[in-house]
């Protein structure tokens, strides 16, 4: 006699199994008997989504009802990876759900590993705003996410002889998660032309007419909080032909190919994520794609507030807009428009409005990473917002000259537009302009965007419009789900799971660092996770690794400036070492799996070749019977979210490596941490806050500081530098083909002693070896590593994205979480 619905999931196995069958059987119209993994992740997913459509429906119509004001988090990127196992820890009832597989005849971890990843992000960016929803929901913040429903996500990799091959990554055969929601869609515009109007009185006004339409549609995807029935809403918005008066006309015609590719072309605009990270190329469809998803989130996120009747002046009280990265700048122009334009605002009126709302975060200080669009192709795109655009900066420019007369190099540096050929919108600048807030993603990061790319504008608004808001990661995900026997263990010593909503009570368990049973679990752990990944690594590359061996992991997308290619020299300094030891020396090593994992972007070359080079090493170092399990070297295949849920909890030591100053932040960084590992890593980014916490006994830190390395870069240009000795050696080996093909790696070599070293990985070689070693004699003190394993854990709570969460409602948003009964 169990509740038909009860509000947080199932009673018993029994309703589980009887919801399971049930879907089985109507929804996927197939039987128990024929019945596979697929089948039941199916059947599982779907018992599940039905138990969160009904609180994902309550709680928008309390969301509603209550009209508090909301957040509105607009990212292009949403790296979810899975959602089932997600939702039964959320929900609660995951062991229900195990016992009722079981039942059934199904492993529920099999089960559970049918699930593609919704792989809607390239890295750091796109996991962030992944973090945050789940943050916002178990805080029981009334948010939303707006993003683009791209067709493909990230693409697959695979490494075939050593190189990367891509492969597209068609994700949403079935997909259990979104809802589409075909009766809520925008048209949005393209092209045509600004008209001017004069009215009697002389009031000039704007319209955008003509060009083109293509039809914005929504899809939802609801988002559980743990441990509370807020289920928020993701809404991605997909790309369709506008199914006009012009189509009908041109199928009437018998025009079917012009019609047919009208619609190909419309359907391209959420066709596919842009593969690069950290990087602008300045392409139409980005920029089609930015405007499509800016306007159909800003469409609906104004008639939302419109249906309340309340005056415009109100909106900065009632919504707030977050900008991630400045992908969705024209967000701030396009509300200007439709204030102006469409709602007769007067333009200050509409302006205080505007930048009451908005706040943007940034996440990169990389020039090549700042976005600037050509102002002709603006101009052909979206005349109308290239002339709002034009508005804005002259008002701004106005004011700037009557803070600062007579400061014309001031005026062109901080101008919105950039005065080369073609002309440029720096988008940074205008998303700076457009809000009310300005932060950093680390403390180092926040401090150097206010010193280095955005100094003229700390001059300008004064110091208190840029702030930090450091990044953390979600504990649920990232400790509960991947590391489910920690989780357990710790709760045991802390009376419970209190600590996933409260992460800073983890510092419970600094009393028992010198308990030598909790110890001995602890460490039994970390080898059963080591051995799960032993496994995946034998099951995908066919190398055998021993658990027992140092795991040495750097999982990342590749970059020059991330330094995989400091990691990688280091391991064939270690080769060649080993090599010419004598067996005697040889018996004090610790042996050591080197494992790597991440994706290039297709066109980067550099990267490219690093993925190669890792590859090569791999096959010689793991085939030389000299070296036996003294090192191996693993790259690991399409490192994705789940991949990592599987990485992150076995690592001994992982490597967060950048040059000082490029990393905003890091999240892995945290996530390795939080899981027991210890790092390597430069002073960079989450890196400095991360010693901050758990002391610098923990942590192994090495290489040049932030602040001396565009003296280094200066002198590297001018008076050259000497080549570290021992990375000398790696590259004459490699030089001797010690790798294969040593052309092919030519160009990588000569990226530091011919071109400046400008990531300087000669200049840290030397203390990145020295801080290796150290590991190497750490981990030999075995008792003392668990030690340090287990007071790192204990001072993690700060990295929690509910911290951050609350930091941004409190000193950003300005808004409450909705209690709910
Ligand atoms: C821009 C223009 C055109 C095409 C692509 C892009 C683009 C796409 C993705 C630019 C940047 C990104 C992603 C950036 C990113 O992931 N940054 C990372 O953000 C993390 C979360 O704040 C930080 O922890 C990382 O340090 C930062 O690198």
């Amino acid at each position: 006699t169990w509740k038909k619905y009860s509000a947080t999931g199932f009673e018993h196995k029994e309703e589980f199994e009887q919801e399971f069958v049930r879907h089985i059987e109507t929804t996927l119209a197939r039987s128990l008997y024929n019945c596979d993994d697929l089948a039941a992740y199916y059947g599982t997913a779907l018992a599940f989504r039905d138990r969160l459509i009904i609180e994902w429906n309550k709680t928008q119509q309390r969301q509603t009802l209550l009209d508090q004001k909301r957040v509105y988090y607009l990212s292009l990127e949403f790296l979810m990876g899975r959602a089932l196992d997600n939702a039964m820890l959320n929900v609660g009832k995951k062991d229900t759900a195990r016992e009722g597989l079981e039942d059934l005849g199904f492993r529920i971890e099999d089960v559970v590993n049918q699930e593609h990843d919704a792989a809607l992000g390239n890295g750091g960016l796109g996991r962030l705003a992944a973090c945050f929803l789940d943050s916002m929901a178990t805080l029981n913040y009334p948010a939303w996410g707006y993003g683009l429903r791209y067709r493909y996500g990230i693409f697959k990799q695979e490494i075939v002889d050593g190189y990367q091959v891509e492969i597209p990554d068609y994700w949403l055969d079935f997909n259990p998660w979104e809802f589409p929601r075909h009766d809520i869609t925008v048209d949005i515009q393209f092209y045509g032309q600004s008209v001017r109007h004069e009215d009697e009185d002389g009031r000039v006004t704007y319209n955008w007419q003509g060009g083109e339409i293509v039809q914005a549609v929504a899809y939802d995807v609801p988002i559980p909080g743990y441990g509370t029935t807020t289920t928020n809403n993701l809404r991605l918005w997909s790309s369709k032909a506008s199914s006009g008066e012009f189509d009908f006309q041109k199928f009437n015609a018998g025009e079917y190919e012009s019609a047919v590719s009208d619609q190909q072309r419309a359907e391209t605009i959420s066709a596919v994520l842009y593969p690069n990270d950290n990087l602008d190329r300045g392409k139409e469809l980005r920029l089609k794609q930015q405007y499509f998803w800016c306007a159909a989130s800003l469409y609906d996120i104004v008639r939302r507030f419109k249906k309340t009747n309340r005056a415009w002046l109100e909106f900065p009280d009632q919504v707030a807009i977050q900008l991630n990265d400045t992908h969705p700048t024209l967000a701030i122009v396009e509300l200007q428009r439709i204030l102006v334009d469409q709602e007769g605002l007067e333009w200050d009126e509409a302006w205080k409005i505007v930048v009451g709302t908005f706040g943007y975060t940034n996440h990169t200080v990389l020039p090549e990473a700042l976005e600037k669009w050509s102002v002709p192709l603006m101009e052909h795109l979206l005349p109308r917002h290239l002339q709002i655009i034009y508005d804005i900066n002259l008002f701004f420019l106005q004011d700037v000259e009557k803070k600062f007369p007579d400061d014309r190099d001031l005026l062109a540096r901080v101008s919105i537009i950039e005065e080369s050929r073609p002309k440029m919108v720096r988008m940074a600048y205008l998303a700076i302009i457009g809000s009310h807030k300005v932060n950093g993603v680390a403390e180092l990061h926040s401090d150097l965007i206010k010193t280095t790319i955005f100094k003229d504008f700390v001059n300008i608004y004064g110091p208190d419009k840029f702030t930090n808001v450091t990044n953390g990661i979600t504990p649920r995900r990232w400790l509960h789900q991947a590391n489910p026997r920690l989780s357990k263990l710790i709760a045991s010593k802390l009376g419970g799971y209190d600590f996933l909503t409260d992460l800073t009570l983890l510092d419970g368990i600094e009393h028992f660092v010198d308990d030598k049973e909790f110890r001995k679990e602890w460490a039994e752990i970390k080898t059963e996770n080591k051995k799960r990944l032993a496994k995946h690594i034998k099951d995908t590359t066919g190398y055998t690794v021993n658990p027992t061996a140092l795991f040495d992991v750097q999982v990342k997308r590749i970059h020059e400036y991330k330094r995989q290619q400091l990691n990688i020299f280091g391991v064939i300094h270690r080769y060649l070492k080993i090599k010419s030891m004598t067996p005697e020396e040889r018996k004090k090593l610790v042996p050591r799996v080197s494992i790597f994992g991440g994706k290039a972007a297709p066109g980067y070359w550099m990267a490219k070749t690093i993925i190669h080079l890792i590859n090569k090493v791999g096959q010689v170092v793991n085939n030389d019977s000299d070296i036996g399990d003294l090192l191996k070297v693993i790259f690991i295949e399409d490192y994705n979210v789940s991949k990592a849920e599987i990485i992150v909890p076995a690592s001994d030591i992982s490597e967060h490596i950048s040059t000082a100053g490029t990393e905003a932040s890091g999240t892995s960084n945290m996530k390795f941490v939080l899981n027991g590992g210890l790092i390597i890593g430069t002073c960079d980014g989450a890196n400095i806050e991360i010693t901050r916490e758990i002391t610098e006994s923990n942590i192994f830190l090495f290489g040049n500081l932030a602040e001396d390395v565009e003296n280094l870069r200066e002198t590297h240009r001018y008076k050259g530098f000497t080549l570290d000795e021992d990375l000398a050696k790696v590259f004459e080996s490699i030089r001797s083909g010690t790798f294969g093909d040593a052309n092919a790696f030519e160009s990588l070599i000569a990226s530091i002693t011919d071109h400046g070293d400008y990531y300087l990985v000669s200049d840290d070689f030397k203390s990145y070896i020295q801080t290796q070693e150290l590991v190497d004699e750490d981990f030999q003190k075995q008792d003392e590593w668990i030690a340090k394993s287990i007071s790192s854990v204990a001072r993690m709570g700060f990295f929690s994205t509910d911290r951050v969460i609350d930091e941004y409602a409190e000193s950003i948003w300005n808004v409450e979480p909705l209690v709910v009964e």
